[in-house]
């Protein structure tokens, strides 16, 4: 890629994520430019392309990768998809911007570490895009200060209007706690050790058989605990919220992302609806980022080590849920690339 060039992305996976990302790259960020889609559905990726003022469209993520205005790939497809995608873009020496989950499992996850290290450098990033909320990072700051002392606890809540058809109860886990699951590791600054998953009474709100609402309680290396509510099916809005609770203080984000009025003796807000409006500047935020680390030569944010733990804690989870009880989280040795 010449030096002041653009760089060009390929965008593997045209849903829901990957449309809004082609979007993003297209028309709000900038030193990138979608130069192929891909998707399985060939019409879902045609249409998309038009709609990005027309690129290359593919069917095969490896045909896309070796088109020498490829200088960089964002993988959209579903979870399952993501290794594969992976590989090929380590085949051809490719940077990687990975939605979340990195992989389903903490097997497959750990195949992609193993295959980084061997490149001997690192080459993805992991969309955890809370880490670009300007909420999550004032708070983030906040914690580094010390002013508060040590966090002893850290209390998410995490609802959503309605869960997909496919949705599982394991999926309340590996697709929506894997969130909490990362904002925890980074906030607290110690990996999961322990996993506990509490069934509350299903909501008569949810499809027959779902396990919604679920608490997970998360015991951390640092002694610190962290709870989520997840609720997949709540029915009034996109609410994500954590507090922190330390020794000397508490701090707390998520509670008012919008404007609120005052009329006719009441007030109030609007509460967000899905994810794309809740993090709409965390997910430009996160992709600006990628992009000038990528023209930079450098890899920062989450990485591949922190999709592979988040795997494991999901896991580990996805145990405690079926089997009930406390499972402890099995983890390999971080390997030097990692700091
Ligand atoms: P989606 O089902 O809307 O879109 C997935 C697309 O990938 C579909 O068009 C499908 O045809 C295509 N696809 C399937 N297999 C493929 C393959 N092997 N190669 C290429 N394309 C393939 O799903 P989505 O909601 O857009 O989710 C995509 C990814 O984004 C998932 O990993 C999901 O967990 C993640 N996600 C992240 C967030 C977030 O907040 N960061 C929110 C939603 C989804
Ligand atoms: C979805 O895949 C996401 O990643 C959203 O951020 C999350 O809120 C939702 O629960 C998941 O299903």
């Amino acid at each position: 890629m010449p030096e002041h060039a653009p760089l060009g992305v390929a965008v593997i996976g045209t849903g829901r994520m990957g449309a809004d990302h082609v979007r993003r790259i297209q028309e709000v960020i900038s030193g990138a430019r979608v130069t192929a889609v891909v998707d399985v559905d060939a019409e879902r990726a045609e249409a998309v392309a038009a709609r990005a003022g027309g690129c290359a469209v593919h069917t095969d993520p490896a045909k896309a990768m070796a088109s020498a205005d490829v200088d960089a790939v964002l993988v959209a497809s579903p979870g399952p998809a993501h290794e594969a995608a992976l590989m090929a873009a380590f085949a051809h020496d490719l940077p990687v911007l990975c939605e979340k989950p990195l992989t389903p499992d903490a097997a497959s996850a750990l195949r992609l570490v193993e295959a980084e290290q061997a490149l001997g450098r690192r080459r993805v990033q992991v969309g955890f895009m809370r880490r670009y909320d300007p909420e999550y990072a004032r708070l983030k700051a906040l914690l580094e200060t010390g002013r508060l002392g040590r966090p002893l606890m850290l209390h998410n809540r995490h609802r959503n209007v309605a869960s997909p058809d496919f949705f599982t109860s394991e999926m309340l886990i590996t697709d929506s706690v894997a969130h909490e699951v990362d904002v925890t590791r980074w906030l607290l600054g110690h990996e999961i050790t322990a996993v506990t998953v509490h069934r509350p009474a299903p909501s008569a709100g949810a499809p027959e058989g779902l396990a919604d609402p679920q608490f997970v309680v998360l015991e951390t290396a640092g002694g610190a605990l962290s709870d989520v509510e997840i609720f997949v099916n709540c029915g009034f809005g996109y609410q994500v919220q954590a507090e922190v609770v330390c020794e000397g203080g508490t701090a707390r984000i998520g509670d008012a992302h919008d404007l609120v009025t005052a009329a006719a003796g009441r007030w109030g807000g609007s509460i967000a609806q899905d994810w794309t409006e809740r993090f709409a500047d965390a997910y430009d935020r996160e992709v600006q980022a990628w992009v000038d680390a990528t023209r930079r030569g450098e890899v920062t944010g989450p990485g591949s080590w922190d999709g592979y733990a988040a795997a494991a804690v999901c896991e580990a989870g996805t145990r405690a849920l079926r089997e009930g009880g406390r499972v402890t989280v099995e983890l390999a040795e971080r390997p030097a690339l990692y700091g």
